[in-house]
Protein backbone atom coordinates (compact mmCIF):
# COMPACT_ATOMS: atom_id res chain seq x y z
CA UNK A 1 0.00 0.00 0.00
CA UNK A 2 1.58 3.31 -0.83
CA UNK A 3 0.72 6.43 1.88
CA UNK A 4 0.13 8.51 -0.89
CA UNK A 5 -0.19 9.72 -4.19
CA UNK A 6 3.21 11.34 -4.09
CA UNK A 7 4.63 8.72 -6.79
CA UNK A 8 1.46 9.23 -9.24
CA UNK A 9 3.08 11.30 -12.27
CA UNK A 10 -0.49 11.52 -13.56
CA UNK A 11 -2.39 14.67 -12.72
CA UNK A 12 -5.27 13.56 -14.00
CA UNK A 13 -5.56 11.13 -12.02
CA UNK A 14 -4.31 12.57 -9.14
CA UNK A 15 -7.06 15.74 -9.72
CA UNK A 16 -9.48 12.85 -10.27
CA UNK A 17 -8.58 11.03 -6.81
CA UNK A 18 -9.32 13.88 -5.11
CA UNK A 19 -12.41 15.12 -6.49
CA UNK A 20 -14.01 11.46 -5.65
CA UNK A 21 -12.79 11.67 -2.12
CA UNK A 22 -14.23 14.54 -1.96
CA UNK A 23 -17.40 13.79 -3.19
CA UNK A 24 -18.01 10.59 -1.53
CA UNK A 25 -16.71 12.16 1.94
CA UNK A 26 -14.08 9.34 1.88
CA UNK A 27 -12.51 8.94 5.90
CA UNK A 28 -9.68 7.72 4.13
CA UNK A 29 -7.97 7.27 0.66
CA UNK A 30 -5.53 3.97 0.33
CA UNK A 31 -3.49 3.87 -2.89
CA UNK A 32 -3.17 -0.10 -3.94
CA UNK A 33 0.35 -1.22 -4.63
CA UNK A 34 -0.60 -4.99 -5.64
CA UNK A 35 2.14 -6.38 -3.29
CA UNK A 36 1.96 -9.86 -1.25
CA UNK A 37 2.11 -7.54 2.24
CA UNK A 38 -0.64 -5.55 0.52
CA UNK A 39 -2.82 -8.58 0.28
CA UNK A 40 -1.90 -9.95 3.28
CA UNK A 41 -2.98 -6.88 5.25
CA UNK A 42 -6.09 -6.44 3.40
CA UNK A 43 -6.98 -10.05 3.24
CA UNK A 44 -6.69 -9.88 7.61
CA UNK A 45 -8.65 -6.35 7.20
CA UNK A 46 -11.62 -8.43 5.42
CA UNK A 47 -11.44 -11.17 7.88
CA UNK A 48 -11.72 -8.74 10.63
CA UNK A 49 -14.72 -7.37 9.17
CA UNK A 50 -16.27 -10.70 8.58
CA UNK A 51 -16.27 -10.09 4.42
CA UNK A 52 -14.20 -13.37 4.18
CA UNK A 53 -14.16 -16.46 6.05
CA UNK A 54 -11.10 -18.36 5.92
CA UNK A 55 -11.25 -21.95 4.46
CA UNK A 56 -9.73 -25.08 6.01
CA UNK A 57 -5.69 -24.10 4.97
CA UNK A 58 -5.01 -28.02 4.79
CA UNK A 59 -7.59 -28.41 2.21
CA UNK A 60 -7.95 -25.03 0.47
CA UNK A 61 -4.84 -23.30 0.73
CA UNK A 62 -4.98 -19.70 0.50
CA UNK A 63 -8.61 -19.73 0.46
CA UNK A 64 -12.18 -17.36 1.44
CA UNK A 65 -15.37 -18.05 1.29
CA UNK A 66 -17.35 -14.58 0.62
CA UNK A 67 -21.14 -14.41 1.48
CA UNK A 68 -22.73 -11.26 0.08
CA UNK A 69 -26.09 -9.76 0.40
CA UNK A 70 -28.89 -12.08 -0.64
CA UNK A 71 -30.44 -9.46 -3.17
CA UNK A 72 -26.78 -9.01 -4.46
CA UNK A 73 -26.36 -12.11 -6.38
CA UNK A 74 -26.22 -11.30 -10.02
CA UNK A 75 -25.35 -8.70 -12.73
CA UNK A 76 -28.89 -6.37 -12.54
CA UNK A 77 -29.40 -5.58 -16.23
CA UNK A 78 -32.36 -3.67 -15.68
CA UNK A 79 -30.10 -1.34 -13.66
CA UNK A 80 -27.66 -0.64 -16.13
CA UNK A 81 -27.34 2.41 -18.07
CA UNK A 82 -25.29 3.42 -20.90
CA UNK A 83 -25.53 7.13 -20.19
CA UNK A 84 -24.66 8.71 -23.74
CA UNK A 85 -25.65 12.53 -25.20
CA UNK A 86 -28.50 11.30 -27.77
CA UNK A 87 -30.70 8.07 -27.19
CA UNK A 88 -29.65 6.58 -30.34
CA UNK A 89 -25.91 6.24 -29.21
CA UNK A 90 -27.29 3.74 -26.93
CA UNK A 91 -29.24 2.16 -28.87
CA UNK A 92 -32.02 -0.38 -28.61
CA UNK A 93 -30.59 -2.98 -26.71
CA UNK A 94 -29.74 -0.86 -23.51
CA UNK A 95 -30.86 1.36 -21.13
CA UNK A 96 -30.47 4.93 -20.99
CA UNK A 97 -30.20 7.70 -19.56
CA UNK A 98 -28.80 11.49 -20.39
CA UNK A 99 -25.49 11.44 -18.92
CA UNK A 100 -26.11 14.97 -16.73
CA UNK A 101 -29.11 13.38 -15.06
CA UNK A 102 -26.79 10.17 -13.76
CA UNK A 103 -24.39 12.15 -13.25
CA UNK A 104 -27.09 13.85 -11.17
CA UNK A 105 -28.62 11.22 -9.46
CA UNK A 106 -25.28 9.29 -8.44
CA UNK A 107 -23.86 12.58 -6.81
CA UNK A 108 -26.99 12.92 -4.41
CA UNK A 109 -26.15 9.15 -3.59
CA UNK A 110 -22.47 9.41 -3.45
CA UNK A 111 -22.18 12.24 -1.35
CA UNK A 112 -20.84 11.71 1.79
CA UNK A 113 -21.41 7.71 1.12
CA UNK A 114 -17.77 7.00 2.34
CA UNK A 115 -17.56 9.07 5.20
CA UNK A 116 -17.29 6.07 7.39
CA UNK A 117 -15.09 4.16 4.94
CA UNK A 118 -11.95 4.30 3.43
CA UNK A 119 -11.97 4.79 -0.80
CA UNK A 120 -9.06 2.51 -2.36
CA UNK A 121 -7.73 3.21 -5.47
CA UNK A 122 -6.91 0.73 -7.39
CA UNK A 123 -4.67 0.92 -10.91
CA UNK A 124 -4.85 -1.73 -12.98
CA UNK A 125 -4.04 -2.83 -16.69
CA UNK A 126 -5.76 -4.64 -19.25
CA UNK A 127 -3.53 -6.74 -21.16
CA UNK A 128 0.15 -7.83 -20.79
CA UNK A 129 1.57 -4.23 -20.06
CA UNK A 130 3.60 -2.81 -23.14
CA UNK A 131 1.12 -4.88 -25.42
CA UNK A 132 -0.01 -2.35 -28.43
CA UNK A 133 -3.34 -3.54 -26.81
CA UNK A 134 -3.22 -3.28 -23.36
CA UNK A 135 -5.40 -0.41 -20.97
CA UNK A 136 -5.52 1.00 -18.46
CA UNK A 137 -8.41 1.46 -15.51
CA UNK A 138 -8.36 3.15 -11.95
CA UNK A 139 -11.28 1.84 -9.95
CA UNK A 140 -12.27 3.83 -6.29
CA UNK A 141 -13.86 1.63 -4.54
CA UNK A 142 -14.84 1.31 -0.52
CA UNK A 143 -15.65 -2.67 -1.15
CA UNK A 144 -12.25 -4.67 0.62
CA UNK A 145 -13.86 -7.37 -1.43
CA UNK A 146 -13.77 -5.47 -4.74
CA UNK A 147 -10.05 -4.60 -4.07
CA UNK A 148 -9.11 -8.95 -3.47
CA UNK A 149 -11.18 -9.84 -6.50
CA UNK A 150 -9.85 -7.20 -8.78
CA UNK A 151 -6.16 -7.93 -7.46
CA UNK A 152 -7.09 -11.65 -8.64
CA UNK A 153 -8.78 -10.41 -12.35
CA UNK A 154 -6.43 -7.97 -13.40
CA UNK A 155 -2.53 -6.97 -13.07
CA UNK A 156 -3.33 -4.40 -10.59
CA UNK A 157 -0.85 -2.41 -8.52
CA UNK A 158 2.47 -0.17 -9.60
CA UNK A 159 2.58 -1.80 -13.14
CA UNK A 160 -0.43 0.11 -13.79
CA UNK A 161 0.92 3.66 -13.15
CA UNK A 162 4.00 3.19 -14.47
CA UNK A 163 1.99 2.16 -17.52
CA UNK A 164 -0.07 5.15 -17.39
CA UNK A 165 3.04 7.54 -16.40
CA UNK A 166 1.56 11.23 -17.19
CA UNK A 167 -1.16 10.13 -19.03
CA UNK A 168 -4.87 10.88 -18.73
CA UNK A 169 -6.11 8.14 -21.21
CA UNK A 170 -7.75 5.92 -18.09
CA UNK A 171 -10.68 4.12 -17.61
CA UNK A 172 -12.48 6.07 -14.69
CA UNK A 173 -14.09 3.89 -11.97
CA UNK A 174 -16.29 4.57 -9.05
CA UNK A 175 -18.00 1.97 -7.19
CA UNK A 176 -19.29 2.65 -3.65
CA UNK A 177 -21.61 -0.74 -1.91
CA UNK A 178 -23.98 2.11 -0.10
CA UNK A 179 -26.09 -0.44 1.50
CA UNK A 180 -26.47 -2.79 -1.00
CA UNK A 181 -30.21 -1.65 -1.70
CA UNK A 182 -32.04 -2.95 -5.26
CA UNK A 183 -33.55 0.64 -4.75
CA UNK A 184 -30.51 2.57 -4.94
CA UNK A 185 -29.03 0.20 -7.24
CA UNK A 186 -27.46 1.63 -10.77
CA UNK A 187 -24.29 0.94 -13.39
CA UNK A 188 -24.19 4.11 -15.02
CA UNK A 189 -21.52 4.20 -18.36
CA UNK A 190 -20.47 7.30 -19.86
CA UNK A 191 -18.20 5.90 -22.81
CA UNK A 192 -17.46 9.47 -23.89
CA UNK A 193 -15.61 9.94 -20.37
CA UNK A 194 -14.54 6.83 -20.41
CA UNK A 195 -15.86 6.51 -17.01
CA UNK A 196 -18.11 4.30 -14.89
CA UNK A 197 -20.10 4.69 -11.79
CA UNK A 198 -21.64 1.85 -10.12
CA UNK A 199 -23.78 1.90 -7.43
CA UNK A 200 -25.27 -0.17 -4.46
CA UNK A 201 -24.29 -3.75 -5.39
CA UNK A 202 -21.05 -5.57 -4.46
CA UNK A 203 -22.15 -8.25 -6.89
CA UNK A 204 -18.99 -9.02 -9.42
CA UNK A 205 -20.25 -8.38 -12.62
CA UNK A 206 -21.66 -4.75 -10.82
CA UNK A 207 -18.65 -3.83 -8.94
CA UNK A 208 -15.44 -5.57 -10.80
CA UNK A 209 -15.27 -2.60 -13.25
CA UNK A 210 -12.60 -4.04 -15.46
CA UNK A 211 -14.66 -6.55 -16.07
CA UNK A 212 -17.90 -6.47 -18.01
CA UNK A 213 -18.01 -2.21 -17.24
CA UNK A 214 -14.87 -1.19 -19.26
CA UNK A 215 -13.15 -4.23 -20.78
CA UNK A 216 -16.87 -5.18 -22.64
CA UNK A 217 -19.04 -1.57 -22.49
CA UNK A 218 -16.37 0.82 -22.78
CA UNK A 219 -13.94 -1.22 -24.80
CA UNK A 220 -16.64 -2.33 -27.45
CA UNK A 221 -17.23 1.49 -27.56
CA UNK A 222 -13.40 2.54 -28.03
CA UNK A 223 -12.58 -0.73 -30.25
CA UNK A 224 -15.50 0.95 -32.77
CA UNK A 225 -13.82 4.34 -32.43
CA UNK A 226 -10.35 2.81 -32.58
CA UNK A 227 -10.70 0.05 -34.92
CA UNK A 228 -11.00 -3.38 -32.93
CA UNK A 229 -13.51 -5.61 -30.88
CA UNK A 230 -14.04 -6.06 -28.02
CA UNK A 231 -16.12 -9.50 -27.31
CA UNK A 232 -17.76 -11.62 -24.80
CA UNK A 233 -15.31 -14.93 -26.04
CA UNK A 234 -13.10 -17.27 -24.56
CA UNK A 235 -9.86 -17.76 -26.30
CA UNK A 236 -8.40 -21.17 -26.32
CA UNK A 237 -5.57 -22.77 -28.39
CA UNK A 238 -5.60 -26.25 -29.56
CA UNK A 239 -2.83 -28.45 -30.25
CA UNK A 240 -2.54 -30.95 -32.40
CA UNK A 241 -0.58 -34.15 -32.14
CA UNK A 242 1.81 -32.91 -34.75
CA UNK A 243 2.36 -29.40 -32.53
CA UNK A 244 0.21 -27.43 -34.86
CA UNK A 245 -1.70 -24.71 -32.43
CA UNK A 246 -5.25 -23.67 -33.99
CA UNK A 247 -6.79 -20.59 -31.86
CA UNK A 248 -10.36 -20.06 -31.76
CA UNK A 249 -12.11 -17.31 -30.08
CA UNK A 250 -16.09 -18.32 -28.85
CA UNK A 251 -18.70 -16.37 -27.72
CA UNK A 252 -21.55 -17.59 -25.40
CA UNK A 253 -23.84 -16.34 -23.19
CA UNK A 254 -23.33 -15.63 -19.24
CA UNK A 255 -23.22 -19.10 -17.96
CA UNK A 256 -23.30 -21.31 -20.73
CA UNK A 257 -19.86 -22.95 -20.42
CA UNK A 258 -17.44 -20.86 -21.67
CA UNK A 259 -14.91 -21.78 -19.07
CA UNK A 260 -15.00 -25.21 -19.40
CA UNK A 261 -14.60 -25.10 -23.16
CA UNK A 262 -11.62 -22.98 -22.59
CA UNK A 263 -9.89 -25.47 -20.08
CA UNK A 264 -10.99 -28.44 -22.13
CA UNK A 265 -9.47 -31.64 -21.62
CA UNK A 266 -9.45 -34.00 -24.88
CA UNK A 267 -10.67 -37.39 -24.29
CA UNK A 268 -9.06 -40.90 -23.97
CA UNK A 269 -8.84 -41.42 -27.65
CA UNK A 270 -7.39 -37.86 -28.62
CA UNK A 271 -3.55 -38.96 -27.76
CA UNK A 272 -1.62 -36.18 -28.20
CA UNK A 273 -4.04 -33.13 -28.39
CA UNK A 274 -3.59 -30.52 -26.28
CA UNK A 275 -6.24 -27.22 -25.39
CA UNK A 276 -4.53 -24.16 -23.95
CA UNK A 277 -6.93 -21.69 -22.41
CA UNK A 278 -5.98 -18.21 -23.38
CA UNK A 279 -9.23 -16.43 -21.84
CA UNK A 280 -12.40 -17.74 -20.85
CA UNK A 281 -14.99 -14.98 -20.87
CA UNK A 282 -13.39 -11.37 -22.60
CA UNK A 283 -11.46 -11.36 -25.69
CA UNK A 284 -10.02 -7.81 -27.60
CA UNK A 285 -9.46 -8.22 -31.57
CA UNK A 286 -7.23 -6.60 -33.38
CA UNK A 287 -6.31 -7.10 -37.31
CA UNK A 288 -2.67 -7.78 -37.51
CA UNK A 289 -0.01 -6.90 -39.91
CA UNK A 290 -0.50 -9.83 -41.74
CA UNK A 291 -4.31 -8.98 -42.58
CA UNK A 292 -5.29 -11.50 -40.14
CA UNK A 293 -7.00 -11.45 -36.48
CA UNK A 294 -5.27 -11.42 -33.43
CA UNK A 295 -6.84 -11.63 -29.97
CA UNK A 296 -5.59 -10.93 -25.98
CA UNK A 297 -7.36 -11.76 -23.32
CA UNK A 298 -7.00 -8.58 -21.23
CA UNK A 299 -8.01 -9.96 -17.97
CA UNK A 300 -5.58 -12.03 -15.50
CA UNK A 301 -8.28 -14.23 -13.32
CA UNK A 302 -11.68 -16.57 -13.53
CA UNK A 303 -14.84 -15.22 -12.52
CA UNK A 304 -16.39 -18.58 -13.28
CA UNK A 305 -19.51 -20.51 -12.30
CA UNK A 306 -18.88 -23.06 -9.44
CA UNK A 307 -22.32 -25.07 -9.84
CA UNK A 308 -21.82 -27.80 -12.26
CA UNK A 309 -17.54 -27.50 -11.81
CA UNK A 310 -16.36 -31.04 -11.28
CA UNK A 311 -13.24 -33.54 -11.90
CA UNK A 312 -15.04 -34.94 -15.06
CA UNK A 313 -16.39 -31.26 -16.54
CA UNK A 314 -13.96 -29.23 -15.53
CA UNK A 315 -10.63 -30.95 -13.97
CA UNK A 316 -8.53 -27.96 -14.80
CA UNK A 317 -11.14 -26.01 -13.05
CA UNK A 318 -10.86 -27.95 -10.14
CA UNK A 319 -6.70 -27.53 -9.83
CA UNK A 320 -7.25 -24.02 -10.70
CA UNK A 321 -9.28 -23.83 -7.41
CA UNK A 322 -7.52 -25.58 -5.36
CA UNK A 323 -5.67 -22.71 -3.78
CA UNK A 324 -6.09 -18.45 -3.58
CA UNK A 325 -9.53 -18.52 -4.85
CA UNK A 326 -12.13 -16.58 -3.07
CA UNK A 327 -15.18 -18.31 -3.32
CA UNK A 328 -18.93 -16.29 -3.24
CA UNK A 329 -22.00 -17.66 -2.13
CA UNK A 330 -20.89 -21.52 -2.48
CA UNK A 331 -22.20 -23.71 0.56
CA UNK A 332 -19.57 -24.42 3.44
CA UNK A 333 -18.99 -27.91 4.46
CA UNK A 334 -17.91 -28.56 8.54
CA UNK A 335 -14.27 -29.52 7.75
CA UNK A 336 -14.10 -26.19 6.08
CA UNK A 337 -14.01 -26.84 2.47
CA UNK A 338 -16.81 -26.04 -0.11
CA UNK A 339 -19.92 -27.35 -1.68
CA UNK A 340 -22.32 -26.97 -4.75
CA UNK A 341 -24.23 -28.62 -6.50
CA UNK A 342 -23.36 -30.93 -9.58
CA UNK A 343 -20.22 -31.29 -7.80
CA UNK A 344 -20.02 -35.47 -7.88
CA UNK A 345 -20.20 -35.93 -3.99
CA UNK A 346 -22.74 -35.65 -1.21
CA UNK A 347 -23.29 -32.58 0.44
CA UNK A 348 -21.84 -33.70 4.43
CA UNK A 349 -24.09 -33.65 6.89
CA UNK A 350 -24.17 -29.74 8.75
CA UNK A 351 -23.36 -28.57 5.61
CA UNK A 352 -24.27 -24.71 5.97
CA UNK A 353 -25.99 -23.04 2.12
CA UNK A 354 -24.76 -19.71 0.62
CA UNK A 355 -26.68 -18.06 3.23
CA UNK A 356 -24.84 -19.22 5.99
CA UNK A 357 -27.78 -21.55 7.38
CA UNK A 358 -27.96 -25.04 8.02
CA UNK A 359 -28.83 -26.88 4.85
CA UNK A 360 -31.74 -29.35 4.65
CA UNK A 361 -31.23 -31.88 2.11
CA UNK A 362 -34.88 -32.61 1.58
CA UNK A 363 -35.62 -28.40 1.39
CA UNK A 364 -35.86 -28.32 -2.35
CA UNK A 365 -33.42 -25.27 -2.14
CA UNK A 366 -29.58 -25.45 -3.82
CA UNK A 367 -27.10 -25.25 -0.63
CA UNK A 368 -24.82 -23.19 -3.08
CA UNK A 369 -26.75 -19.96 -5.31
CA UNK A 370 -26.70 -21.23 -9.23
CA UNK A 371 -24.52 -18.38 -9.76
CA UNK A 372 -22.31 -18.73 -6.65
CA UNK A 373 -18.67 -17.93 -7.99
CA UNK A 374 -14.86 -18.49 -8.12
CA UNK A 375 -12.38 -16.23 -8.30
CA UNK A 376 -9.21 -17.73 -9.16
CA UNK A 377 -5.60 -16.68 -10.78
CA UNK A 378 -5.25 -17.76 -14.16
CA UNK A 379 -1.81 -18.94 -13.31
CA UNK A 380 -3.12 -21.61 -11.29
CA UNK A 381 -4.48 -23.17 -14.48
CA UNK A 382 -2.36 -26.04 -15.87
CA UNK A 383 -4.18 -25.76 -19.22
CA UNK A 384 -2.74 -22.13 -19.08
CA UNK A 385 -1.26 -20.93 -22.74
CA UNK A 386 2.13 -20.00 -23.10
CA UNK A 387 1.32 -17.27 -25.25
CA UNK A 388 -0.47 -15.65 -22.49
CA UNK A 389 2.21 -12.55 -22.16
CA UNK A 390 2.16 -12.11 -25.66
CA UNK A 391 2.70 -8.81 -26.84
CA UNK A 392 0.57 -9.28 -30.15
CA UNK A 393 -1.80 -12.13 -28.67
CA UNK A 394 -2.43 -15.02 -30.61
CA UNK A 395 -3.84 -15.52 -34.25
CA UNK A 396 -7.17 -16.40 -34.62
CA UNK A 397 -8.19 -18.78 -37.07
CA UNK A 398 -11.54 -19.61 -36.27
CA UNK A 399 -14.74 -17.58 -34.15
CA UNK A 400 -17.41 -19.86 -32.93
CA UNK A 401 -21.01 -18.70 -31.73
CA UNK A 402 -22.72 -20.93 -29.38
CA UNK A 403 -25.61 -20.20 -27.68
CA UNK A 404 -28.23 -22.71 -25.23
CA UNK A 405 -30.71 -23.69 -27.85
CA UNK A 406 -32.90 -27.19 -26.66
CA UNK A 407 -34.01 -27.35 -30.22
CA UNK A 408 -33.35 -26.06 -34.41
CA UNK A 409 -29.73 -25.30 -33.88
CA UNK A 410 -27.27 -28.37 -34.81
CA UNK A 411 -24.44 -29.31 -32.89
CA UNK A 412 -22.33 -27.63 -35.35
CA UNK A 413 -22.53 -25.49 -38.82
CA UNK A 414 -19.78 -23.52 -40.69
CA UNK A 415 -20.96 -20.15 -42.70
CA UNK A 416 -20.38 -19.57 -45.99
CA UNK A 417 -17.61 -16.20 -45.59
CA UNK A 418 -17.40 -13.32 -43.03
CA UNK A 419 -20.88 -11.54 -43.49
CA UNK A 420 -22.72 -14.68 -43.27
CA UNK A 421 -21.08 -15.57 -39.98
CA UNK A 422 -21.72 -12.09 -38.60
CA UNK A 423 -25.13 -12.92 -39.79
CA UNK A 424 -25.31 -15.90 -37.62
CA UNK A 425 -23.51 -14.22 -34.52
CA UNK A 426 -26.06 -11.17 -34.69
CA UNK A 427 -28.92 -13.89 -34.69
CA UNK A 428 -28.31 -15.91 -32.02
CA UNK A 429 -30.26 -17.04 -29.48
CA UNK A 430 -30.24 -18.39 -26.12
CA UNK A 431 -32.37 -19.83 -22.81
CA UNK A 432 -31.51 -17.35 -20.19
CA UNK A 433 -29.37 -18.58 -17.02
CA UNK A 434 -29.15 -17.46 -13.55
CA UNK A 435 -26.18 -15.24 -14.53
CA UNK A 436 -28.75 -11.99 -14.55
CA UNK A 437 -31.29 -11.34 -12.22
CA UNK A 438 -35.03 -12.52 -14.12
CA UNK A 439 -36.78 -15.59 -15.34
CA UNK A 440 -34.24 -19.06 -16.35
CA UNK A 441 -34.72 -20.73 -19.37
CA UNK A 442 -36.86 -18.13 -21.68
CA UNK A 443 -35.06 -18.00 -25.24
CA UNK A 444 -33.53 -14.69 -25.86
CA UNK A 445 -31.81 -13.32 -29.29
CA UNK A 446 -28.54 -12.21 -27.75
CA UNK A 447 -26.30 -11.07 -30.63
CA UNK A 448 -22.84 -11.91 -30.34
CA UNK A 449 -23.48 -12.59 -26.81
CA UNK A 450 -23.08 -9.15 -26.34
CA UNK A 451 -26.80 -8.05 -25.77
CA UNK A 452 -26.06 -6.99 -22.03
CA UNK A 453 -22.45 -5.55 -23.01
CA UNK A 454 -22.51 -3.64 -26.08
CA UNK A 455 -21.78 -0.48 -25.08
CA UNK A 456 -23.09 1.52 -28.35
CA UNK A 457 -26.02 1.17 -30.98
CA UNK A 458 -25.87 -2.71 -31.20
CA UNK A 459 -26.94 -2.02 -34.97
CA UNK A 460 -23.91 0.20 -35.55
CA UNK A 461 -21.77 -2.31 -33.98
CA UNK A 462 -23.25 -4.87 -36.63
CA UNK A 463 -21.79 -2.52 -39.20
CA UNK A 464 -18.25 -2.21 -37.22
CA UNK A 465 -18.46 -6.26 -37.22
CA UNK A 466 -19.03 -6.19 -40.94
CA UNK A 467 -16.09 -3.23 -41.86
CA UNK A 468 -13.45 -5.58 -39.62
CA UNK A 469 -14.33 -8.23 -41.94
CA UNK A 470 -13.69 -5.85 -44.49
CA UNK A 471 -10.73 -4.54 -43.92
CA UNK A 472 -8.82 -8.32 -43.05
CA UNK A 473 -7.05 -9.76 -46.09
CA UNK A 474 -7.15 -13.25 -43.96
CA UNK A 475 -10.62 -13.08 -41.81
CA UNK A 476 -11.18 -16.17 -39.68
CA UNK A 477 -13.68 -18.82 -40.55
CA UNK A 478 -16.89 -18.46 -38.52
CA UNK A 479 -18.97 -21.45 -36.97
CA UNK A 480 -22.08 -21.98 -34.85
CA UNK A 481 -22.64 -24.92 -31.74
CA UNK A 482 -25.59 -25.82 -29.90
CA UNK A 483 -23.89 -28.33 -26.91
CA UNK A 484 -27.56 -28.28 -25.82
CA UNK A 485 -30.01 -29.72 -27.84
CA UNK A 486 -32.46 -31.99 -26.39
CA UNK A 487 -34.77 -35.16 -27.55
CA UNK A 488 -38.51 -35.42 -27.05
CA UNK A 489 -37.79 -36.21 -23.68
CA UNK A 490 -35.71 -33.60 -22.90
CA UNK A 491 -32.45 -35.50 -22.74
CA UNK A 492 -28.88 -33.87 -24.43
CA UNK A 493 -28.92 -35.27 -27.53
CA UNK A 494 -24.48 -34.29 -27.12
CA UNK A 495 -22.65 -35.73 -23.97
CA UNK A 496 -20.71 -32.19 -24.33
CA UNK A 497 -17.78 -31.41 -21.85
CA UNK A 498 -14.69 -33.13 -22.78
CA UNK A 499 -16.41 -34.51 -26.05
CA UNK A 500 -16.85 -31.00 -27.54
CA UNK A 501 -13.15 -31.70 -28.79
CA UNK A 502 -14.24 -33.63 -31.40
CA UNK A 503 -16.26 -30.54 -32.60
CA UNK A 504 -13.25 -28.47 -32.19
CA UNK A 505 -11.26 -30.88 -34.09
CA UNK A 506 -13.04 -30.54 -37.40
CA UNK A 507 -13.44 -26.88 -36.77
CA UNK A 508 -9.51 -26.89 -36.67
CA UNK A 509 -9.63 -29.34 -39.65
CA UNK A 510 -11.30 -27.11 -41.81
CA UNK A 511 -9.47 -23.74 -41.65
CA UNK A 512 -6.12 -26.24 -42.23
CA UNK A 513 -8.35 -27.33 -44.87
CA UNK A 514 -8.02 -31.07 -44.06
CA UNK A 515 -11.73 -31.63 -43.40
CA UNK A 516 -14.94 -31.78 -46.02
CA UNK A 517 -18.75 -30.82 -44.91
CA UNK A 518 -21.62 -30.70 -47.11
CA UNK A 519 -23.72 -27.84 -47.83
CA UNK A 520 -27.13 -27.51 -46.58
CA UNK A 521 -29.95 -24.78 -46.75
CA UNK A 522 -28.35 -23.08 -43.94
CA UNK A 523 -24.52 -23.25 -44.08
CA UNK A 524 -21.94 -25.79 -43.97
CA UNK A 525 -22.26 -29.44 -42.26
CA UNK A 526 -20.05 -31.96 -41.27
CA UNK A 527 -20.53 -35.58 -43.00
CA UNK A 528 -20.94 -38.52 -40.99
CA UNK A 529 -17.21 -39.19 -41.71
CA UNK A 530 -15.65 -36.33 -41.00
CA UNK A 531 -17.14 -36.04 -37.65
CA UNK A 532 -14.28 -37.96 -35.74
CA UNK A 533 -16.63 -40.14 -32.99
CA UNK A 534 -13.93 -43.04 -32.00
CA UNK A 535 -14.67 -44.19 -28.54
CA UNK A 536 -17.76 -42.50 -28.43
CA UNK A 537 -21.00 -43.84 -26.81
CA UNK A 538 -23.02 -42.21 -29.26
CA UNK A 539 -25.32 -43.87 -31.65
CA UNK A 540 -25.24 -42.52 -35.21
CA UNK A 541 -29.37 -41.82 -34.85
CA UNK A 542 -28.85 -39.95 -32.35
CA UNK A 543 -25.86 -37.62 -33.75
CA UNK A 544 -27.51 -37.55 -36.90
CA UNK A 545 -30.26 -35.87 -34.71
CA UNK A 546 -28.24 -33.65 -32.88
CA UNK A 547 -26.62 -32.37 -36.02
CA UNK A 548 -30.64 -32.32 -38.15
CA UNK A 549 -32.04 -29.55 -39.58
CA UNK A 550 -35.78 -29.73 -39.63
CA UNK A 551 -37.54 -26.90 -42.40
CA UNK A 552 -39.99 -26.40 -40.39
CA UNK A 553 -38.22 -25.43 -37.40
CA UNK A 554 -35.95 -23.11 -39.81
CA UNK A 555 -38.46 -21.21 -41.25
CA UNK A 556 -39.84 -20.26 -37.90
CA UNK A 557 -36.48 -19.37 -36.93
CA UNK A 558 -35.82 -16.94 -39.44
CA UNK A 559 -39.60 -15.41 -38.70
CA UNK A 560 -37.92 -14.77 -35.04
CA UNK A 561 -35.04 -13.43 -36.35
CA UNK A 562 -36.52 -11.36 -38.77
CA UNK A 563 -38.92 -9.80 -36.23
CA UNK A 564 -36.05 -9.28 -33.70
CA UNK A 565 -34.43 -7.60 -36.40
CA UNK A 566 -37.24 -5.76 -37.13
CA UNK A 567 -37.41 -4.64 -33.29
CA UNK A 568 -33.77 -3.63 -33.21
CA UNK A 569 -34.33 -1.33 -36.16
CA UNK A 570 -31.52 -2.99 -38.10
CA UNK A 571 -31.14 -1.91 -42.08
CA UNK A 572 -30.15 -3.22 -45.34
CA UNK A 573 -26.69 -2.12 -44.81
CA UNK A 574 -26.02 -5.04 -42.71
CA UNK A 575 -27.38 -7.54 -45.59
CA UNK A 576 -29.44 -9.90 -43.21
CA UNK A 577 -32.46 -9.04 -44.85
CA UNK A 578 -30.79 -10.87 -48.02
CA UNK A 579 -29.18 -13.60 -45.37
CA UNK A 580 -32.69 -13.84 -44.33
CA UNK A 581 -34.58 -14.37 -47.95
CA UNK A 582 -31.69 -16.90 -49.37
CA UNK A 583 -32.18 -18.89 -46.32
CA UNK A 584 -35.50 -19.16 -47.27
CA UNK A 585 -35.17 -19.81 -50.56
CA UNK A 586 -32.92 -22.42 -49.90
CA UNK A 587 -34.89 -24.04 -47.64
CA UNK A 588 -37.94 -24.37 -50.32
CA UNK A 589 -35.95 -25.73 -52.69
CA UNK A 590 -34.65 -28.17 -50.11
CA UNK A 591 -30.71 -27.55 -50.97
C1 LIG B 1 -19.85 -13.40 -16.28
C2 LIG B 1 -21.14 -13.19 -16.94
O1 LIG B 1 -19.77 -13.31 -15.05
O2 LIG B 1 -21.18 -13.23 -18.18
O3 LIG B 1 -18.87 -13.67 -16.99
O4 LIG B 1 -22.17 -12.98 -16.25
MN1 LIG C 1 -19.26 -13.52 -19.07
Amino acid sequence: MMDGSYSVKSKGLRQWVEDMAQLTGAARVVWCDGSEQEKRDLTRAAIAAQILIPLNPAKRPGCYLHRSNPSDVARSEHLTFVCTPAKDDAGPTNNWMAPEDAYAKLRGWLKGSMRRRTMYVVPYVMGPPGSPFAKVGVELTDSLYVVLNMRIMTRMGRAALELLSDSDDFNRGLHSTLDCNPSRRLICHFPQHNTVWSVGSGYGGNALLSKKCFALRIGSYLGRKEGWLAEHMLILGLESPSGETTYVAAAFPSACGKTNLAMLTPPAAFKGWRVFTVGDDIAWLRIGSDGGLWAINPEAGYFGVAPGTNWRSNPNAMKTIERDTIFTNVAATPDGDVWWEGMECEAPDGTLDWRGQPWKRDSGEPAAHPNSRFTAPMSNNPALSPRIEHSLGVPISAIIFGGRRASTIPLVLEAYDWPHGVFFGASMGSETTAAATGQVGIVRRDPMAMLPFCGYNIVSYFSHWHDIGRRMKRPPRIFVVNWFRKDRDGAYLWPGYSENMRVLKWIADRVNGRAGAVDTPIGLVPREQDLDISGLDLSPQRLRQAQSIDPGEWMAELDGIEQYFTRLGVDSLTGFDVQIESARAALERGR
